[in-house]
């Protein structure tokens, strides 16, 4: 399977607030670093740099101004005097939520933010560009015959919604390359979410639409990370009624149990006449995952390749969440291996 992978992210290394201090993200550049030799020690395939795209694929699945405030959120935060990674403090809840756009910076920064865990700093909107583009390249190539390919995406983008960042996401990378193969003439998209966390940001943007069918496999959100989205009942709206699932899970799921939403999901996915497939590929789902909580074993992750490659749909896996660094690697690329039956 072929790779696509951009140094560029270590343009981005951010801090966020864990047990009242500020300190490295989980989400950090090792990452990437870790599943990119992962993918060269397994030889998994060639690996590509990422080409550039044209802004407006970013504004497909996002809007204008949001794409506005994260090209100039670092310049506007220098120019306050700050040096700082900038983090938002103050969200327009509730009976706010009708705010218009701040002028200052501060402002901005939770008007379009759900949490303080995507830091601004001098390199991340190159890092995130350069992530949208690793997303584009791959679909692109699949859009030129290949069966399958890995988008090495860092940062992520699932939590990232049409106008807001959060949960170390900024661009949603898998919107992004939906929007791109829906502009290319594919006219049935899915896109299943098998990391940790909801991905409320790709549900959002597809919420109601019928041409992209969005599951999502995650930590029950009564205890896990969003909170506050990935509920059952939410199944799209509008026209999209019905092209939204949503697989709670509860604490401690092992594959056994996985296993029975991944199967409900890719019957979904095949249900929908599916001609191209989105995998958000989070691996977080392991069980040593510092902030998860489901006990997926290595080899589980072969067997969540396997079935998905039984769908036989031309399909790109594109890299999400995953913390457990030393096995990210391991974990990601087994589930490439399954999928190429490589098991
Ligand atoms: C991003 B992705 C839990 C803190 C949660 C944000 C988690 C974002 C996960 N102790 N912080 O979906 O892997
Ligand atoms: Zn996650």
């Amino acid at each position: 399977m072929l790779t696509i992978y951009s140094s560029k992210h270590h343009l981005h290394h951010g801090s966020e607030l864990k047990d009242g201090t500020v300190s490295a993200s989980f989400e950090k550049p090792q990452r990437a670093d870790m599943v990119l030799a992962r993918v060269k020690a397994a030889n998994l395939g060639k690996v590509h740099q990422e080409k550039e795209f044209d802004r407006s694929c970013y504004v497909a699945a996002h809007t204008e101004r949001y794409i506005q405030f994260l090209e100039n959120a670092w310049s506007e935060w220098t120019a306050t005097g700050k040096q700082c990674d900038a983090l938002p403090l103050v969200w327009p809840v509730k009976d706010l939520g009708n705010a218009n756009e701040p002028e200052f910076i501060d402002g901005k920064l939770g008007f379009y933010a759900m949490d303080a865990g995507s830091p601004i700093t001098a390199g991340t909107w190159e890092a995130v560009k350069a992530s949208a583009d690793t997303a584009l390249t791959a679909a692109e190539q699949i859009m030129c015959g290949q069966h399958s390919a890995f988008a090495l995406c860092r940062p992520p983008g699932h939590h990232a919604a049409k106008e807001y960042m959060g949960g170390y996401c900024y661009l949603n990378n898998a919107a992004i390359a939906a929007e791109y193969v829906l502009s290319s003439g594919v006219k049935r998209v899915a896109i299943l979410d098998v990391d940790f966390h909801h991905g409320n940001g790709t549900q959002n943007i597809f919420y109601e639409r019928n041409d992209v069918f969005f599951a999502s496999i995650h930590g029950d959100p009564k205890i896990s990370y969003p909170y506050f989205s990935g509920f059952d009942y939410e199944t799209g709206a509008g026209q999209g009624t019905g092209f939204t699932a949503n697989y709670p899970l509860p604490r401690d799921t092992m594959w056994s149990e996985y296993v029975m939403a991944l199967e409900n999901a890719l019957q979904r996915i095949q249900q929908h006449d599916t001609e191209f497939l989105i995998i958000s590929l989070g691996v977080d789902t392991f069980k040593n995952d510092p902030i998860s909580h489901f006990k997926l074993e290595s080899e589980d992750y072969f067997k969540m390749g396997d079935l998905i490659s039984k769908l036989n749909i031309p399909t790109l896996f594109i890299m999400e969440g995953g913390y457990m660094v030393d096995e990210i690697g391991v974990n990601a690329v087994n589930t490439l291996m399954g999928f190429e039956g490589r098991i």
